[in-house]
């Protein structure tokens, strides 16, 4: 995963493919709920060209409910067993809670992907002891409520500041530099005019010296400029990862890899011809 991270600086870019482990995921509704399907919509991302597939036992939709530590546990642990007995490909962790991280690192993922920034008690800590690659998120406020009329001064600002403190306190805490990877969190706690504004203005958080993930597939800002439901978001969800990529992202979180692998493909052989 390290190795990982170095090579994505200037034109290269990875894929990060989205496997839900939850009864009530955002557009899997589920279906990947047993092992051996997770394992096989795993191992089909990583033929598609996904470097990283992000294992996530907690539903952060807008107003889902919260699950139990051990609930959580007994989701993930078993999907990462299997992906890391069967496959090579980088798994990280998609969860807010210390023991979570340290169950599913210890079962074999080399990332954690917190979409609270390491805030829960002891987070922070449980990383650094680790010694794994971690993704801050943005986030305003919590999944149940986060969408009830979010306000902002300056949306841009106000994450840009958020995840330059996160990424000091936990270089301050003993994560390296070039363990942390920033994400500014579109559709959590973001109106549309917010994401939109956010997503103008990603260059401003690509300039912060971490590389830049993004998670914007499939998700409701792109429902909502497009009228279309979940399932027809893809060319949305692709131009999407076009115009982050154009903007200086570089890991992209999304449920359609082969397509958005081939579109970034392009992106990268034109960014580095001479
Ligand atoms: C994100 C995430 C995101 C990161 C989810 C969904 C909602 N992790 N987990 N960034 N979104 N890092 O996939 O629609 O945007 S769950």
């Amino acid at each position: 995963m390290q190795q990982l991270l170095k090579n994505i600086h200037s034109d290269h870019f990875a894929i990060m493919g989205i496997l839900n482990v939850t009864p009530d995921s955002f557009s899997d509704g589920g279906k990947f709920d047993r092992v051996e399907a997770a394992l096989k919509h795993a191992l089909d991302m990583q033929a598609e060209g996904a470097d990283i597939v992000d294992v996530g036992g907690e539903s952060t939709r807008p107003g889902a409910e919260p699950v139990s530590e051990e609930q959580e546990i007994q989701r993930v642990v078993p999907v990462i067993e299997a992906i890391q007995e069967n496959s090579d490909v980088l798994i990280s962790v998609d969860t807010s809670k210390p023991a979570v991280m340290r169950a599913a690192i210890q079962a074999g993922a080399s990332m954690v992907n917190d979409v609270n920034a390491l805030q829960a008690d002891g987070a922070v800590e449980c990383c650094a002891d680790l010694g794994v690659p971690v993704c801050l998120m943005h986030m305003k406020g919590e999944p149940r409520t986060m969408q009830q009329n979010p306000e902002y001064e300056d949306v841009t600002g106000e994450v840009s500041g958020f995840l330059q403190e996160r990424a000091r306190v936990c270089v301050e805490a003993g994560i390296p530099n070039e363990n942390i990877v920033i994400d500014p969190g579109f559709g959590f706690g973001k109106n549309l005019d917010q994401n939109v504004t956010l997503f103008k203005q990603l260059n401003a958080i690509c300039k912060l010296n971490f590389p830049v993930l993004v998670g914007i597939s499939r998700k409701s800002m792109l429902g909502q400029i497009l009228d279309r439901p979940v399932d027809e978001r893809l060319v949305g969800s692709v131009a999407a990862a076009v115009m982050a990529y154009n903007k200086g992202a570089r890991l992209f979180r999304v449920h359609d890899v082969a397509a958005t692998h081939d579109a970034l493909k392009v992106c990268e052989a034109v960014d580095g011809a001479v």
